[in-house]
């Protein structure tokens, strides 16, 4: 039997406007993996059914959707390569989400740290779509029996829990002849260098899109000068930048600015500290700044043009969801027919 083949799943939320984090952590890399032959299809969604497990205005939402495409085809994904759209236009997400909830175990669904994080004290306030969120995930992926998810390292808990409905699914209800299982075993694609991007104003925090504070992060849609002036304000430490990275090991501050540094020039931390160790934020900062203006900045322009023509999104994301369910159909027919449930699905 031939093994599942190779493709690539990943998404967004639209809760808000993305950051430099989600640029670093995982956009860059869909972009990166259109050049990988490797895949034959790769599905790119902004995932608008996880949004509303907190509460978000329709309005806000609707423009936010656009939005998250906008700044994947202003990064330069390409919706004939890939394949963009929007999680609630293909309804085998949220069905296969349902039979996920039903194989997902209360208890491995407890143990997820970005639950315990987003519903903060307000346990009892959250809504049960925030606790369950990561079954809805495990559907956006396996709905494709996609193998391959480039996130950041917060969602590899998710993942693996992915990977646990996935195979309890192949336990339960997969033909013990076939040696590849019903549903695949995704694996994660973390870029070690941009796991977890911190925010600006407190290096131990991850850079978040809802993060109250907008100081914290850098928004895809900044103008050059708030990129400048966010940058200069971020939280760092007296001491000059080190020579080494180890001797960046209890200064997270000046570690995830070394790294974001790093990252947008394409260079090693090393290469890095081997130009500026010794150095001052004083110095260090404006190249920063310069820096990031001018791999950004011409993506919150490219946005702000894109976002000009909402028909011609909502048409690339009509497109993109066409191809998806197209892909999804008999996957979710199948696995209807192994549930025993006649005649079920419209994906
Ligand atoms: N700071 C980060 N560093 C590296 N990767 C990151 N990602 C998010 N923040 C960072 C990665 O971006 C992808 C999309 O994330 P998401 O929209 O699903 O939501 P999230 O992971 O919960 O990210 P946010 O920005 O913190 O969103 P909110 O504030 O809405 O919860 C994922 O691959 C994620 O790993």
């Amino acid at each position: 039997m031939t093994p599942h083949a190779p493709r690539v799943f990943s998404g967004m939320q639209p809760t808000g406007n993305l950051t430099l984090g989600n640029y670093l952590g995982a956009l860059r890399n869909f972009v990166a993996l259109q050049e990988d032959d490797t895949f034959a299809e790769r599905l790119y969604c902004v995932v608008d059914l996880h949004a509303i497990t907190v509460a978000q205005d329709p309005d806000a939402l609707r423009t936010a959707i656009r939005e998250v495409a906008a700044a994947y085809i202003a990064s330069g994904l390409d919706p004939k390569r890939s394949i963009v759209f929007n999680q609630s236009r293909v309804s085998a997400h949220a069905e296969l989400g349902w039979i996920f909830t039903c194989v997902a175990r209360m208890g491995w669904v407890k143990r997820m740290t970005q639950f315990k994080e987003k519903a903060g004290k307000d346990r009892e306030e959250a809504s049960v779509g925030l606790f369950s969120y990561p079954t809805l995930m495990a559907a956006d992926i396996l709905a494709y029996r996609a193998t391959h998810v480039p996130v950041g390292e917060d969602q590899k808990q998710h993942l693996e829990l992915t990977r646990d409905i996935a195979a309890k699914f192949n336990h339960d209800y997969g033909n013990p002849e076939d040696e590849r299982g019903f549903f695949p075993l995704p694996e994660p694609l973390i870029q070690p260098e941009t796991a977890r991007i911190m925010s600006l104003r407190n290096g131990e925090n991850k850079m978040s899109k809802s993060d109250p504070s907008d100081m914290s992060r850098i928004n895809l849609t900044d103008t050059k000068n708030v990129i400048a002036q966010k940058i200069k304000k971020a939280k760092t430490d007296p001491e000059p930048l080190p020579s080494e990275a180890e001797g960046m090991i209890a200064r997270p501050e000046a570690r995830n600015l070394v790294g974001i540094y790093a990252a947008l020039a394409d260079m090693s931390v090393d290469r890095v500290l081997a130009e500026y160790g010794g150095q001052g934020f004083g110095a260090f900062k404006p190249a920063l700044a310069d820096l990031t203006v001018e791999k950004i900045a011409p993506i919150g322009d490219e946005m702000r043009r894109l976002m000009e023509t909402p028909d011609e999104i909502d048409a690339i994301l009509a497109d993109g969801a066409g191809r998806a369910a197209a892909l999804a159909r008999p996957v979710l027919r199948e696995v209807y027919d192994t549930l025993g449930l006649t005649g079920g699905g419209t994906a």
